[in-house]
């Protein structure tokens, strides 16, 4: 058979193999087929060289000319193909099936109490101020009248970074700096993380703390047990019942710790007729530290010695866990959603 009739026999028989094909793939098999490099217009042309040299144009032509007419054949297949696995789909898809919603964050819990706590206290006249995290010795420990061999400042409980430098271990510094920079009357509170060398069942390294400080001429422990009062208050509810009882802190004198009536058993002790695991029974829990600026450490902030003023501390972990019930510290740090989804 010459060359020229094997050309022409292409087309119609790569239309037969078009009518069953189904799919891409099915296409992109007769396109190689009939085009690629071992197929059968490659095939026939391989036989060229056997050609007289004047015959051989006009069978390049032909070449030319089938080739173009196969490719706008598997180009206009294909497109019908498109058009119709386009329309299948659609005809498949369901609007009407409910959508998948992404998922909605949410603050954390710690963030959300931290913010309560600074908002009632902005509320009562407080400023909220910030500082370091990476203390030098003096703002953590010497000015809050800790001086050097003072036991708290033991390599049991600090983590130190070098000699002199700390992890704050609270957030008095952010106070002391603020004293530093200002002069009395002033009212500021301190939110932040604080470092500790502590670590087991209700210990973390890291947790939140929020510390207040008021100072002024004549501020009194009535001015303390009031402000502490509206704000227990605020936090867990009006029927809040509160009570002060002697302590010591090295930067306070006098000091007391404040215990609140337990907000999970009403301060009865027993939640239906069980004993009640917040307060093991006694009905209350302590809240916070708190006491009057001890001298020697307005001295240190070259205050006069005629200023008086209070400071309070407490723990946001504790405070949330109180709030909502939660029983286990560990929850807040581990970061599951299941957990932390609830307080959105
Ligand atoms: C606690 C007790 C407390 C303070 C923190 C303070 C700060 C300055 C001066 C005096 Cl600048 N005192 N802070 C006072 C008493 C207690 O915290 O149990 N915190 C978790």
């Amino acid at each position: 058979m010459d060359l020229i009739t094997a050309l022409e026999g292409l087309a119609p028989e790569l239309e037969k193999g078009l009518a069953d094909a189904r799919s891409l793939d099915a296409l992109e098999s007769l396109r190689v087929d009939f085009l690629g490099r071992k197929g059968r217009l490659a095939h026939i042309m391989s036989a060229l060289p056997q050609l007289e040299p004047a015959q051989r144009p006009a069978v390049g032509q032909k070449a030319n000319a089938v080739k173009e007419s196969l490719t706008a054949l598997l180009e206009e297949r294909r497109l019908a193909l498109e058009k119709a696995l386009e329309a299948e789909a659609l005809r498949r898809f369901d609007a009407s099936l409910p959508g998948r919603l992404p998922w909605r964050g949410s603050l954390h819990p710690i963030t959300l109490v931290t913010q309560e706590i600074c908002d009632v206290l902005r509320g009562l006249g407080f400023d909220v101020a910030s500082g370091p995290e990476v203390e030098n010795d003096f703002y953590n420990f010497e000015s809050l009248n800790m001086p050097p061999e003072h036991p708290a400042r033991d390599m049991q409980d600090t983590l130190y970074v070098s000699d002199k430098v700390v992890m704050r271990t609270h957030t008095s510094p952010v106070q002391v700096r603020t004293m530093l920079a200002r002069k009395p009357p002033l009212a500021v509170i301190c939110p932040g993380k604080v470092y500790r060398r502590d670590s087991d069942l209700t210990h973390t390294p890291m947790f939140h703390q929020i510390e207040g400080l008021m100072v002024g001429e004549n501020i009194s422990m009535a001015h303390l047990r009031g402000i502490l009062t509206a704000f227990v208050r605020e936090i867990f509810g009006s029927a809040t019942r509160v009570r002060f009882r002697p302590s010591f802190f090295p930067f306070t004198e006098p000091s007391a710790e404040v215990d609140i009536s337990c907000c999970m058993c009403g301060g009865a002790g027993h939640l239906d007729g069980e004993p009640c695991r917040v307060c093991k029974t006694t009905g209350w829990v302590e809240i916070l530290g708190c006491g009057m600026v001890d001298p020697a450490v307005f001295e240190a902030v070259g205050y006069a010695p005629e200023v008086s003023g209070f400071a309070f501390g407490l723990g946001v972990e504790r405070v949330a866990m109180l709030k909502y019930g939660i029983g286990d510290l560990r929850m807040f740090f581990e970061n599951d959603v299941r957990f932390l989804g609830q307080f959105a």
